[in-house]
């Protein structure tokens, strides 16, 4: 290994990828690949922890990884592989769950959120999530992760546990930086209310497979009629889309988009007929990517075993490290 710094992130295979996981994490996996050695991982225990469909499951697993290779995760630079691949992440977990007071998994809002969400379904892997999610990061001695503004609070007690690890146990790990993005909060299309997130429904989100007509349907569709909030602020869905032609668009044409607003002649239907030209430009070469990909599963097969062994071979390691550490080997 070279002496760059470790990188790890993941993302759950609960539907197809969309624009704020794009903005919010993915952008930056991309674009951190010279700088870091980065870890990534599609992780498959993380989702289960909802209802899904046993019998899809790896179809949806496969996609996720062949969105993610189409985005431009490069796997001669990084690491890509499925969590369940590696068995230390879930034994890692137990032994942080030793360590976790119950009193900071409660105060999780994630777990209170999706508990409302699955009330006929909330189970132990729901409120453990945390943990596992600690243990993902830890697991490879990772000290920066970029993600989305939803996913501070878990890195926040990822910080508290190796405290209380290092503590405990002696100097161990190091603490870890949280890399949040410009768009580390991309808003529902239809509820602007809320964060844009795979559960909400399709309405709610840009994936990133929609072809054009969707795209022109979902964007034009977008809620924006709130008028200015009543301290003179843009709304949450105009602000939204203002955000996604800022990250993606031309400067020139949001400088003068963000004039007209200032100046009361701006009309929504131009903002988003702008946009939909952005996101059809941008989300094509992915999806191209994304057809070639899926004409050659096999390849991506093949990059998923070479990552799992690349993981695995450091999670060996520390894992036993750890467990000396704590009295257990
Ligand atoms: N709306 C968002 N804006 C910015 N970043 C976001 N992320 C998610 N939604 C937004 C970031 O994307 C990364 C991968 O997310 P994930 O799929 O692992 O989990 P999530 O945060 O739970 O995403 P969803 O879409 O809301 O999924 P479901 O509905 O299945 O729970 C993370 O870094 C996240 O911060």
């Amino acid at each position: 290994m070279n002496d760059k710094k470790i990188l790890f992130s993941g993302v759950q295979p609960t539907g197809d990828l969309h624009l704020g996981n794009y903005l919010g994490a993915f952008q930056n996996w991309v674009n951190l690949q010279d700088k870091y050695n980065c870890i990534y991982s599609v992780v498959d225990l993380h989702a289960i922890t909802i209802n899904y469909d046993p019998e899809k499951y790896q179809e949806r697993v496969l996609k996720t990884v062949i969105d993610l290779l189409a985005m431009g995760i490069d796997p001669q630079k990084s690491i890509l592989f499925v969590q369940s691949q590696v068995p230390e992440h879930t034994e890692l977990c137990w032994l942080l769950n030793t360590i976790t007071p119950v009193s900071e998994l409660q105060r999780m809002t994630q777990f209170k959120d999706k508990s409302k969400q699955n009330i006929a379904n909330v189970n132990m892997g729901l409120f453990d999530y945390p943990v596992l999610q600690v243990a993902d990061i830890l697991l490879y001695k990772s000290e920066f992760v970029p993600v989305g503004a939803d996913q501070v609070q878990h890195l926040e007690l990822t910080n508290d546990i190796l405290k209380k690890f290092n503590n405990k146990f002696g100097e161990y790990f190091s603490k870890v930086e949280t890399i949040i993005s410009k768009g580390e909060r991309i808003m529902s299309l239809a509820d602007p209310s809320k964060k844009m997130s795979k559960s909400l429904g399709e309405n709610h989100c840009l994936s990133l497979r929609d072809d054009p007509d969707t795209i022109r349907k979902k964007i034009m569709s977008a809620i924006t009629d709130q008028g200015p909030t009543e301290n003179g602020e843009m709304s949450a869905g105009v602000d939204n889309l203002f955000k996604m032609m800022e990250l993606l668009g031309d400067e020139e044409i949001v400088k003068k988009f963000h004039q007209d607003y200032h100046q009361q002649t701006l009309k929504y239907s131009e903002l988003k007929i702008a946009l939909v030209e952005v996101l059809i430009n941008f989300l094509k070469p992915i999806q191209e990517k994304i057809l070639e990909l899926e004409n050659n599963s096999d390849e991506v097969v093949k990059i998923l075993e070479q990552g799992t062994e690349k993981a695995r071979a450091i999670a060996r390691v520390n894992i036993r490290e750890i467990k000396e550490k704590m009295g257990l080997v």
